[in-house]
């Protein structure tokens, strides 16, 4: 019986714990925006986002501008990692 409450007593400081009021404030990958609205929550540090929480990529070559050597490469090239045109 001790072991029952015991362990209704630490779910409940887990349920408890999980259900801090400051969690609509918490932003874990400290881009500005916080985790509940954030739909991309792991955009690493430094990078510009969007009002979503994804980094920009203004040339949309699936690059993040962070890491863009080239950010004016045509939409529809195909890119290296570094968002430069590949070689034909
Ligand atoms: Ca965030
Ligand atoms: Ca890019």
């Amino acid at each position: 019986m001790k072991t029952a409450t015991f362990l209704l007593s630490a779910i409940a400081i887990f349920v408890v714990g999980c259900a801090s009021p400051n969690l609509s404030t918490i932003d874990s990958d400290n881009d500005g925006v916080v985790d509940a609205k954030d739909i991309c929550p792991n955009t690493p540090a430094l990078a510009l986002v969007d009002k979503y929480g994804c980094a920009l990529d203004s040339d949309k070559d699936g690059v993040i501008d962070l890491y863009d050597q080239c950010p004016n490469t045509d939409m529809l090239q195909l890119v290296n990692k570094d968002g430069c045109q590949l070689k034909k």
